[in-house]
C-alpha cells in the first residue's frame, strides 16, 4: 500500500497537464462532476485574463478507476491545453520582476525565460486542483468538509461570521465573482480589480481555508516531517505567487500574551458523539492544530498571494541577451487571480488532509479505512469517564 501522494506534469502552453495520484484505497466512488466543478471554479473568478476564455478544463481519467470506483492502482488525471503552442511561442528575454523568469534563466543557463515560465505558470494549479478534488470523494465518505474563500483583495478586506455553517458560507461565497462570503466587500474587491486594470496594474490578496468534520489526531508531533501544520504550510505556500501562510491567529499570536492566545479546554458530554469527542474550545486561535496534530477544532489556514507579476505597464528590467536596461516583457495575463487561488488552496489542503487521514486510518480498501476510523473514535470516546 503506497502513501497517498501526487505529482504533476505539463507546461502552460504544452499539450496538456497530468496529475498522477497514488495511494487512494480501493472502493472509493469518484465524483468526476465534482472535479469538473472545482476546475471550472478555478478557471473563473473576477480578474482573470483572456486565456481562461480559451481553455475548458474537463478531466479525463486515464487510469485507476473501474466503473467510476478506485481499484487501488495509480490514478492519472489528464487535462488538455487548447492553447497548445509551446514550440511557436516567442522567446522572453526581458524577465518580469516577481515571476520565475530571471532566477530560472540563470539556473538553467539560458537567455530565454520561456523554458522556466512555461512550468512556473499558474496553469499547473489546474492539475493540483484535480488531484485535491479527487480526494474529496474519500473525505466526503467521512463527512470532512473543506471550504476556501477570499478574505482580502488589495486594500479591501471581508468581514463575516467565519463560524457560520459551511453550507451557508459556501452559498455566500458562490454568490459573487470575488469568491468571498461578504457580498459588500466582494463588490468593492471587484471595483478594485477594475481600477487596477485601468491603472495597468495587478492585485494580490488573502485566501482562507476551513476544515471541519475531521477527527483529532491527524498529523504527528513525533517527526518534524509529519507535523500537519508544517505540511499545510508547504501545500499552501507552494502555490504560485503565495508569499506567506498563517494557521489560526498566525502572526497576530506573536503580539499577544499567552493567556490571550491559547484556547481554554472544556468538556461537554452532550458533544461526546461529535468528532471533537466532547472537548470544547471557546476560542480557536490555534486554528485546529496543536503539536502539529488536529485537536478536534476546525482547521483554519490563510495564505497571502502577491499581485500577478506580469504588468501591462511593465517594470524596469534588463534584456538578458544584451544586458541593456529595458522594460519587462508583457505576456497575456490575469489582473488578479486571488479568487482562483482560493480554489487551489482549498484543494491542496484537501489533499494534505486526506493524506494525514490515510496515515492514521489507512488500508487497502475503503472498508478497512472505515473500520480503523470507527475503532479509533470508539476507543477515544471511552477514554476516562464522563462526570
Ligand atoms: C500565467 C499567465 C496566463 C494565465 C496563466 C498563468 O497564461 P497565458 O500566458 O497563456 O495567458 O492565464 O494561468 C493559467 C493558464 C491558468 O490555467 O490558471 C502565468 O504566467 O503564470
Amino acid at each position: 500500500m503506497s502513501r497517498l501522494d501526487y505529482r504533476t506534469a505539463g507546461e502552460s502552453h504544452g499539450a496538456g497537464l497530468v496529475a498522477l495520484v497514488e495511494g487512494l484505497p480501493a472502493g472509493v466512488r469518484v465524483d468526476t462532476a465534482l472535479l469538473n466543478a472545482e476546475l471550472a471554479r478555478r478557471q473563473g473568478g473576477y480578474g482573470r485574463g483572456g486565456r481562461m476564455k480559451i481553455e475548458r478544463d474537463e478531466i479525463s481519467v486515464l487510469s485507476g478507476l473501474r466503473a467510476g470506483v478506485t481499484i487501488g492502482s495509480p490514478i492519472v488525471l489528464h487535462l488538455v491545453n487548447r492553447d497548445h503552442r509551446i514550440d511557436e511561442a516567442p522567446a522572453v528575454t526581458r524577465p518580469r520582476p516577481g515571476h520565475a523568469d530571471l532566477a530560472g534563466s540563470l539556473k538553467w543557463l539560458t537567455t530565454d525565460c520561456r523554458n522556466t515560465l512555461e512550468r512556473a505558470s499558474a496553469r499547473e494549479t489546474a492539475a493540483r486542483v484535480a488531484a485535491g478534488a479527487l480526494t474529496r470523494s474519500l473525505l466526503d465518505e467521512f463527512n470532512i468538509d473543506i471550504i476556501g474563500y477570499v478574505v482580502r483583495i488589495g486594500g479591501v478586506a471581508a468581514d463575516f461570521d467565519r463560524e457560520a455553517p459551511a453550507d451557508q458560507l459556501r452559498a455566500a461565497r458562490d454568490a459573487n465573482q470575488a469568491y468571498s462570503p461578504d457580498q459588500v466587500a466582494a463588490e468593492r474587491m471587484i471595483s478594485a480589480i477594475k481600477q487596477a486594470k485601468v491603472d495597468k496594474d495587478t492585485l494580490g490578496g488573502v485566501v482562507e481555508v476551513r476544515v471541519t468534520g475531521h477527527p483529532p489526531g491527524l498529523g504527528s508531533c513525533m517527526r518534524w516531517q509529519d507535523k500537519l501544520d508544517g505540511r499545510l504550510m508547504q501545500a499552501v505556500g507552494s502555490i504560485q505567487a503565495f508569499k506567506a501562510v498563517e494557521i489560526g491567529a498566525g502572526f497576530a499570536a506573536a503580539e499577544r500574551p499567552g493567556s490571550a492566545v491559547h484556547d481554554a479546554i472544556d468538556y461537554d458530554p452532550a458533544q461526546r458523539d461529535q468528532v471533537n469527542l466532547g472537548f470544547v474550545r471557546p476560542t480557536n486561535h490555534a486554528g485546529g492544530l496543536e503539536g502539529g496534530m488536529t485537536n478536534g477544532a476546525p482547521i483554519v489556514v490563510r495564505g497571502a498571494m502577491k499581485p500577478i507579476s506580469t504588468l501591462l505597464q511593465g517594470m524596469d528590467s534588463v534584456n538578458l541577451a544584451t544586458k541593456k536596461r529595458e522594460r519587462s516583457d508583457y505576456e497575456r495575463s490575469d489582473i488578479a487571480a486571488v479568487p482562483a487561488a482560493s480554489v487551489v488552496a482549498e484543494n491542496v489542503v484537501a489533499f494534505e488532509i486526506a493524506r494525514a487521514f490515510l496515515e492514521k486510518f489507512g488500508g487497502d480498501t475503503l472498508g478497512e479505512v472505515r473500520a480503523a476510523y470507527d475503532h479509533f473514535l470508539k476507543s477515544a470516546r471511552s477514554l476516562g469517564s464522563d462526570a
